[in-house]
């Protein structure tokens, strides 16, 4: 039985207001209006030219180290060059406002929650700006900077640089998880902002909260069914009426 209904921005914005302690849960329709591409709108999504399986692998950067990189390089070109929207900016003033009340959990790699001044973001797939050793870096690698390439690799054992985000099929950081998970539990309301609810397990909380659960998206989502409210409205718009 679907909990879900058309939501009331006005009803919405009184749970806000008597809510003690908020989670907001981000997807890369948080983003989309600072033009960031999303994952799965058809016709623009990351995914639209490629399968996940096909780049976000560690499988597929040992296969195609090359190319993965530089489709990563692409991404954070176009992250360094966009800006935090209106949604993110209502989010970190709130929370400039309300100190402690409002935790953000994004599973974009973008860095826009951030670099919007909203602190303690719980980035559950890491940051897309950031790289790290594809293998146990040795002393070899940490003695000299990585030598230039697609991707830059150590001179003397050849391991790789890979971006530090987290890939399909490996475990989320141990710590951001673990407070991602006791803040969707302690939480009495939940704002889960354009995502497709697809991926886990940072869909998993949406599902786990014991707190309302409050939809932010223009189209479907898997979440839907496990809403309270459905705001169909995107990020820019619906946040900063919402988050006062
Ligand atoms: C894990 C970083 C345990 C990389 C990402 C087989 C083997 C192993 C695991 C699995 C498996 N099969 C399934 C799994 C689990 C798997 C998974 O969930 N797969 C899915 C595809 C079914 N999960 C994992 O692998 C996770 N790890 O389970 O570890 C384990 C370990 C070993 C073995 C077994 C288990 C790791 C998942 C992390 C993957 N990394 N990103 C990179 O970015 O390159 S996920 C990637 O998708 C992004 O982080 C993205 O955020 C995320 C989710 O997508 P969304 O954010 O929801 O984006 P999407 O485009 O889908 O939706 C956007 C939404 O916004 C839409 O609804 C749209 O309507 C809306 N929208 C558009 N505009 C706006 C808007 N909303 C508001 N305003 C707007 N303006």
């Amino acid at each position: 039985m679907s909990r879900s209904r058309a939501g009331d921005p006005a009803a919405v914005r009184d749970w806000v207001r008597a809510a003690r302690r908020i989670v907001v849960l981000s997807g890369a329709g948080m983003s989309a209006e600072s033009g960031v591409p999303t994952f799965r709108d058809a016709q623009t999504g990351l995914w639209a030219k490629f399968r996940p399986e096909e780049l976000a692998t560690e499988e597929a950067f040992r296969a195609r180290p090359q190319f993965v990189w530089d489709w990563y390089l692409l991404r954070r070109e176009m992250v360094a060059k966009v800006e935090p929207n209106a949604g993110h900016r209502a989010i970190a003033a709130f929370q400039q406002r309300h100190p402690g009340r409002l935790a953000v959990v994004t599973q974009n790699v973008d860095g826009l929650h951030q670099r919007a001044g909203s602190p303690g973001v719980l980035a559950l797939h890491g940051g897309i700006m950031e790289d790290q050793w594809l293998d146990p870096p040795r002393a070899c690698c940490t003695a000299s900077p990585p030598q230039a390439g697609r991707p830059p690799r150590c001179a003397a054992c050849g391991n790789l640089r890979r971006p530090a985000v987290v890939w399909f099929g490996e475990m989320l950081p141990a710590r951001e998880l673990a407070a991602a998970e006791e803040a969707a539990a302690a939480c009495d309301l939940m704002l889960v902002v354009g995502t497709s609810g697809v991926v886990y397990p940072a869909a998993g909380l949406a599902r786990a909260t014991r707190g309302r659960v409050v939809i932010v998206n223009p189209h479907e989502s898997d979440l839907d069914d496990a809403a309270d409210a459905v705001l169909r409205g995107t990020a820019a718009a619906l946040l900063p009426g919402l988050l006062e």
